[in-house]
């Protein structure tokens, strides 16, 4: 009895976040943007992946960032030096974003910027390697990240995240050498759970890998651009 309510809460529950998901996705659709979801656990690199990111990219593409954390805008205050727009959401308790906290950012954007300037909205989640997956927030495609010092299980540990994700970024790359770990084992246990993922391993110290991704990230906001035009 008290699974079945919960399991239907948490049903419940999801329904709503997707149409509060499907709801954000028809404004990035309208105004032209293209929106990526950043996710990983605590610490793999999102923010220094942003940095490089917004450093190399941002005369070419008009970029926001939506930033999730619980109680800091330390991720946000970092970002915002590089002069683009940084929308920092804190989810207090929760260890995601839902759809209807990133629905308050894109207003939010849309009210202070004219939106159809942006190419690209940039999502960073809260660090959590099992419930961001879960809650879409509009996003057209999931960016997940793995450091080398996670371990290569991690993919068979928690699945969703490397199923739902589009490209997984192996990050920290420059620090693989002092540890005892395997790439391409990584690698394949990925696959397993996911056999079309793009994998592109990086380091955002270095630079390893970021051209790659990089052209990844401008396939993605090309691909997105005529799309929107046939709604
Ligand atoms: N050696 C090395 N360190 C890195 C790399 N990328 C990030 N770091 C370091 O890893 C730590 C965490 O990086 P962040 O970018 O803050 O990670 P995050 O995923 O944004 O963290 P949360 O938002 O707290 O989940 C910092 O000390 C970074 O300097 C990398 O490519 N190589
Ligand atoms: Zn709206
Ligand atoms: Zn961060």
């Amino acid at each position: 009895m008290h699974q079945t309510f919960d399991a239907a809460l948490e049903l419940n529950l999801l329904h709503a976040n997707q149409e509060g998901a499907n709801h954000n996705r028809e404004h990035f659709d309208e105004w032209g943007i293209t929106c990526l979801n950043v996710m990983s656990s605590p610490g793999a690199g999102k923010t220094a992946l942003l940095e490089k990111t917004i450093i190399a990219i941002k005369d070419q593409l008009k970029i926001a960032v939506i930033e999730g954390d619980m109680t800091t805008e330390l991720d946000a205050e970092r970002l915002r030096q590089y002069g683009v727009p940084v929308i920092a959401i804190n989810t207090g308790r929760s260890c995601h974003l839902d759809s209807k906290m990133v629905a308050g950012g894109i207003h939010q954007l849309a009210h202070e910027h004219n939106p159809e300037e942006f190419d690209l909205v940039l999502v960073e989640n809260v660090g959590n390697l099992v419930c961001p997956a879960e809650f879409e927030v509009g996003e057209h495609a999931k960016v997940a990240l793995l450091s080398v010092t996670e371990g290569e299980d991690k993919p068979l540990k928690y699945p969703v995240m490397f199923q739902e994700a589009d490209c997984l970024l192996i990050t920290k790359t420059d620090l693989a050498p002092y540890l005892e770990i395997d790439l391409e084992l990584i690698k394949a246990n990925v696959r397993q759970m996911n056999p079309h993922v793009t994998i592109i391993p990086i380091s955002a110290k270095t630079g390893e890998g970021l051209e790659t991704w990089f052209n990844w990230l401008k396939m993605q906001t090309k691909q997105a651009k005529p799309f929107a035009n046939y709604l």
